[in-house]
């Protein structure tokens, strides 16, 4: 049984040119749900944890919904170089309410709706940081990864990193915003695609994917996008995709490409967990266009024969989610309407059934977790 603690929150503010103290009462369990694992690729365990306190920086967020990223998956079976914690409450695409914050955090009030992302903190003192590349700090501190994240219903966050979600947002809809938005955004952006100019997206139907179609499309871009299946390509369509190509059917994908894009895309965003589906993305990309790496398989290396690399002039990118001008930024985009995120909503307690369909690469768009149930 959950032990609850009614925790008064008082603080002073200005309103209307008046000092007045408004007050808010929110229930901060001692406990909450949450799925833990203790080890790459063990239990994911549905069960009572600790509610974590905030420190002086951060904001405590009562999550309601969180998106499943792939790198949820990843960080799961231990897929990169780069060590988790242990035990590691998964997550990254939380958005909720401000319950609690520390004492020198000034850019969220209690009552707030709030996002927390991938990066969750950056020491906001070295190069990158300064030039607002925070989330290749390597001091990067990183939600679901190195900080427990969002598939508990109580986080916390840096406020500096925070997203700052408007009043009116769905919650469920606007976390995949979060992670898959914010990525998709800042790699079209990095692209340097130009309005009327082909895109193709390489795992157009996955969670960064669906998203993916629509910034494009908004962005003025032309979109033809790769996945496999009918229903992928039905999603596709229905978001406003103009070209789909199916790998499982395609005989020449490479020809298929060029000729439906009349010469090749001039950018490639790879949000697919292939490598081979990336390295293919070198020979259809259009001479002087530029293929993004975004999705990261295990593993993964990226070739790219040098002959026709050099003499079709190509780019290779990484690119790696947004800094917090992109986020506002993405979330900006959603929410005046101009993509949406295509979602299932499911009980925070069946994680483990979202890994499974991942895995097999049977999911259309984003699963949502309601940390309620
Ligand atoms: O900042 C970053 N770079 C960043 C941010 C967020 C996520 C990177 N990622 C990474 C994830 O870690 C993961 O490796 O992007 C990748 C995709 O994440 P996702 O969109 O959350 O995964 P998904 O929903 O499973 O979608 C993947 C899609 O790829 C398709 C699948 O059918 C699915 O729709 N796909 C596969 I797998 N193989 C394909 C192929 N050969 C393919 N599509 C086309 N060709
Ligand atoms: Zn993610
Ligand atoms: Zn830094």
């Amino acid at each position: 049984m959950l032990r609850n603690t009614t925790v008064r929150l008082s603080r002073p503010m200005v309103f209307h040119g008046r000092l007045t103290r408004l007050q808010s009462t929110f229930t901060i369990p001692k406990t909450q749900k949450g799925v833990v694992f203790y080890e790459h690729g063990g239990e994911l365990l549905y069960k009572d944890i600790p509610v974590p306190k905030p420190k002086p920086n951060e904001i405590l967020v009562n999550v309601k919904y969180s998106g499943v990223c792939h790198t949820d998956l990843h960080a799961w079976k231990g897929d990169w170089p780069l060590a988790t914690k242990l035990p590691l409450v998964g997550g990254h695409e939380g958005a909720g309410v401000v319950v609690a914050k520390g004492k020198d955090v000034k850019n969220f009030e209690i009552g707030d709706y709030a996002g927390i992302k991938w990066l969750n903190s950056s020491c906001m003192s070295c190069e990158v940081c300064e030039q607002g590349h925070e989330s290749n700090c390597s001091h990067a501190d990183l939600s679901g990864y190195t900080h427990d994240g969002t598939f508990q219903q109580y986080a916390t966050a840096d406020a500096v990193q925070a997203a700052h979600i408007p009043k009116n947002a769905d919650l469920a809809q606007v976390a995949p915003i979060l992670c898959a938005g914010v990525t998709v955004y800042k790699a079209l952006k990095t692209s340097g695609a130009k309005p009327g100019q082909w895109v193709a997206i390489s795992g157009a139907a996955g969670g960064l994917g669906s998203l993916a179609v629509q910034y494009a499309k908004t962005m003025g871009l032309r979109v033809l996008g790769i996945d496999g299946g009918e229903r992928k390509e039905q999603l596709f369509k229905s978001l406003g995709g103009e070209v789909f190509i199916d790998f499982t059917k395609s005989k020449d994908i490479v020809s298929d490409i060029q000729e439906a894009t009349q010469g090749g895309p001039h950018a490639v965003i790879n949000v697919s967990v292939s490598d081979a589906a990336i390295s293919q993305s070198t020979k259809y990309v259009r001479p002087t266009g530029t293929v993004v790496l975004v999705g990261l398989p295990v593993k993964a290396v990226v070739k790219s024969e040098v002959f026709s690399h050099v003499v079709k002039s190509i780019n290779i990118k990484g690119s790696y989610v947004g800094n917090r001008a992109d986020t506002r930024e993405a979330i900006d985009f959603f929410s005046r309407g101009l993509v949406r995120s295509p979602i299932k909503i499911i009980g925070l307690s069946e994680l483990g059934k979202v890994y499974e369909m991942m895995e097999a690469g049977t999911i259309l768009g984003r699963y949502v977790v309601d940390t309620s149930r």
